[in-house]
């Protein structure tokens, strides 16, 4: 067949608009195409005994019994023909069931199945129901008592962002003073505590409703209403903003006096986590973070005395100064009491200051879960020699902190 020139510019130009088409479509799929599904799941185990450890997401017994649990979750979904839309699985939650327990499980799935999401549940409830009713190793699980529900994207993020102390991207290295950029999910726990909408304090999240800060962000501002508090790593940009119910300022503080300087703010409504907002890790009350060990002070302080803000949250790299040193007469003369802690260096150079009162001071164990040491309180000006900056101890706080969470 022979075709005219006009004919071969059509037919060019037809094979043009269907690679093209294709092309969207792919693009499409790629990009947009894949929902998350997410599910509840719950089961007894009827081989592991109840322990109130579980109630600690950073025990090491509820991190083993997760990772025993994630584990049978991944070999189940990897060799089946849902391998490539399993995404991750977390246990929410252990519950005592007589001397045993009930596990709370969220699986995250992505799939192209949009329209089709009854039929992807069917699947993935048949190859779960399977598993449970065969060998599932060292885990003897009650298969009668397997439960499998829906579950909402927010719900289930925050279910799967529920443990403490953990985050979700590093940044390499060590502006505070002295510090460095930080980068979104490195401080999940961080929020800005801010008054008529301005960044005053920093505040750390404990939990869904709490924040940790210091009583000295409210003297002559006890009223919650004049209160929000932001989060996200940039100022400029936060991911969530919540209204403030109620301050609880610790009853003995008293300015201009440091002491006691904590103070807990209750949300007007819970924040969800997300992979960018989680909480930190409460110390027990007999915790001692040594002297010498190696913390983070975070904030959107300034970086020098009377300096400006930055706009990307700060991390300050530094190591916990014993109490006895920071009493000398040279740093802080005996002003240091129980209910505080010194961290910085002598030398003076890297310093929490203004703008990050309030916020955080942590510190990681050996398995890189985060811990809340201090709240940023006060110090001579910032990065002094000799002047380090001064935290409220939060184990010294551990039980006051209880007796108004609950936590
Ligand atoms: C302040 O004014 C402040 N160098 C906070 C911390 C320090 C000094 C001042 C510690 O909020």
């Amino acid at each position: 067949m022979k075709l005219t020139r006009s004919g071969k510019i059509a037919l060019i130009f037809l094979v043009v608009i269907i690679v093209a088409a294709v092309i969207g479509v792919i693009v499409y799929f790629v990009v947009y195409g894949k929902t998350p599904f997410y599910y509840h799941i719950s089961f007894k185990l009827t081989n592991v005994d109840y322990d109130s450890k579980f109630h600690k997401p950073y025990s090491q017994e509820y991190i083993d019994l997760n990772e025993r649990i994630v584990s049978l979750m991944n070999k189940t979904f990897q060799a089946s023909k849902l391998r490539r839309q399993y995404v991750i699985s977390h246990v929410a939650k252990v519950r005592q069931a007589n001397s045993k327990v009930i596990v709370d499980v969220v699986l995250k799935f992505k799939s192209c199945y949009n329209n089709n999401a009854a039929r992807f549940r069917d699947r993935t409830r048949n190859i779960l129901l399977q598993k449970l009713m065969g060998d599932t190793g060292s885990l003897c699980i009650d298969s009668s008592s397997f439960k499998f529900s829906d579950i909402d994207m927010d719900a289930a993020e925050n279910l799967l962002n529920i443990c403490c102390g953990r985050r979700t991207k590093v940044s390499p290295g060590n502006k505070i003073v002295g510090g460095l950029d930080s980068v979104e999910g490195e401080w999940p726990w961080q929020a800005s505590l801010q008054q008529n909408n301005i960044h005053r304090c920093g505040a750390t999240l404990i939990n869904n409703n709490w924040l940790l800060t210091a009583a000295h962000c409210f003297v002559n501002a006890k009223d919650p209403r004049e209160w929000s508090v932001t989060f996200g790593f940039l100022l400029s940009d936060p991911k969530l903003k919540r209204s403030v119910k109620n301050i609880i300022v610790h009853e003995k503080y008293k300015y201009p006096s440091h002491d006691h300087d904590i103070a807990i703010v209750n949300l007007s409504k819970p924040v969800l986590y997300t992979t960018n907002i989680r909480k930190v890790c409460l110390p027990e009350a007999n915790y001692n973070f040594p002297a010498n060990s190696d913390v983070v002070v975070t904030g959107w302080g300034s970086r020098k005395t009377d300096g400006t803000s930055p706009d990307v949250l700060q991390k300050g790299i530094m190591k916990i100064i014993d109490t006895v040193t920071c009493n000398n007469k040279e740093v802080y003369d005996s002003h240091i009491k129980n209910g505080m802690l010194c961290a910085g260096f002598l030398q003076g150079r890297v310093d929490a200051c203004q703008g990050d009162s309030g916020g955080p001071l942590v510190s990681s164990d050996s398995r890189g879960i985060w811990f809340l040491v201090g709240v940023v309180s006060w110090g001579e000006e910032c990065a002094l020699p000799n002047k380090p900056g001064v935290y409220t101890r939060v184990t010294y706080y551990r039980n006051w902190i209880t007796s108004k969470t609950g936590l």
